[in-house]
């Protein structure tokens, strides 16, 4: 079978790599709608061999459609998707605005594929840094038991979509022609040559909302409604690979051997930890190897030595593409489940 396949916010950095996932993962299109703001209606996307222009995204546009794919902001999302479900479309949305509706699934297909059974209409895809934080923390949760989570996120430019990229390439132009920077609009405050310890808004006891998606999804994504979840989420100017540090307590002992072996064999996951390597490259994941390829790379696998019981604490570090597999390849995997 051949589906009709629409993406709602085919222009912005999430849309354009959707366009590109579709096809590197042989996705059964049968016809392409690139729906946007009236401002681009009438460009033309290259897909597939031929082209494909862009039409302004109005609920009609919907009508004859198999599957939505959302990659607008929320409030967008909110407004547009539930006219394309009622259009008979099932849709898979990239933004915040459903995630934690207990109606709505909240899927990374490494994970938890056998939710995509439940939904009514709309399937969630998860927020970038939950998902690539998650992808190596649930083969070592089937291991042992994960309980807890202490993380540190470095977030890329990307996550604040193609305005954010652009604002950091300005910067760091501007700043290597000794010119003053830019006044910053994507970000609080200048990123080049600096980190930006905010991402989203201030929420429950100082933590931001992206630092509470990390908990709140992550619950719901591995069905530990009591996962304990500390989390600290930073911008930092790199552009498009997000980087965590992850801290995991177990509740049943876990040995590196086992930890690695688990990391070695979880589909979505590259094990580059090698301390031995002559290239840095070799040894650990950094964000300029992860970048526009859709594997979460695990490296610097330690002992907790923290934790009073060494043998239920692991330690890792992570990268991963922010607009791959922190969106559009997470999201048409999720719609490539919903044709098998
Ligand atoms: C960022 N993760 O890096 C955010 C952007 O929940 O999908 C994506 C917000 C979300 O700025």
């Amino acid at each position: 079978k051949q589906y009709t396949v629409a993406i709602l916010g085919a222009t912005g950095a999430v849309g354009t790599q959707m366009v590109q996932c579709l096809e590197e993962q042989n996705f059964p299109v049968g016809k392409l709608k690139l729906l946007a703001s009236a401002r681009s209606a009438g460009k033309k996307v290259a897909f597939a061999g031929g082209e494909v222009e862009i039409e302004e995204a109005r609920p009609e546009a919907f009508e004859g459609c198999d599957i939505v794919l959302g990659a607008v902001d929320d409030d967008i999302a909110r407004d547009m998707l539930p006219k394309a479900v009622e259009a008979g479309a099932v849709v898979v949305d990239n933004s915040h605005a459903f995630r934690l509706d207990p109606d709505v699934p909240l899927v990374v297909p490494e994970i938890n594929a056998e939710d995509i059974s439940w939904h009514h209409g709309i399937i969630a895809n998860p927020n970038c840094a939950t998902i690539i934080g998650l992808v190596p923390t649930w083969p070592l949760h089937k291991v042992a038991g994960v309980t807890r989570m202490i993380v540190s996120t470095y977030q890329a430019a990307s996550g604040a979509g193609a305005p954010g990229m652009a604002e950091l390439e300005a910067q760091i132009a501007a700043m290597g022609r000794g010119e003053a920077i830019p006044e910053p609009r994507a970000f609080a405050a200048q990123l080049v040559s600096n980190l930006i310890p905010q991402i989203g808004g201030f929420k429950e006891e100082g933590y931001t909302s992206e630092e509470m998606k990390l908990q709140n999804e992550g619950r719901k994504i591995m069905h530990l409604p009591e996962l304990r979840v500390n989390c600290t989420c930073v911008r930092v100017p790199v552009l498009r690979s997000h980087s965590e540090s992850v801290t995991l307590e177990f509740e049943r002992d876990i040995t590196l051997e086992e930890a690695r072996e688990a990391l070695a064999a979880a589909p979505g996951v590259k094990l580059v930890d090698d301390r031995e390597a002559a290239s840095a490259h070799d040894r650990y994941p950094m964000p300029i190897d992860t970048s526009d390829q859709d594997l979460i790379w695990v490296g610097r696998l330690r002992r907790d030595i923290s934790n009073p019981n060494t043998a239920r604490g692991i330690t890792f570090w992570c990268c991963g593409d922010q607009i791959r597999k922190g969106a559009a390849t997470n999201a048409v995997q999720i719609a490539k489940l919903l044709t098998e």
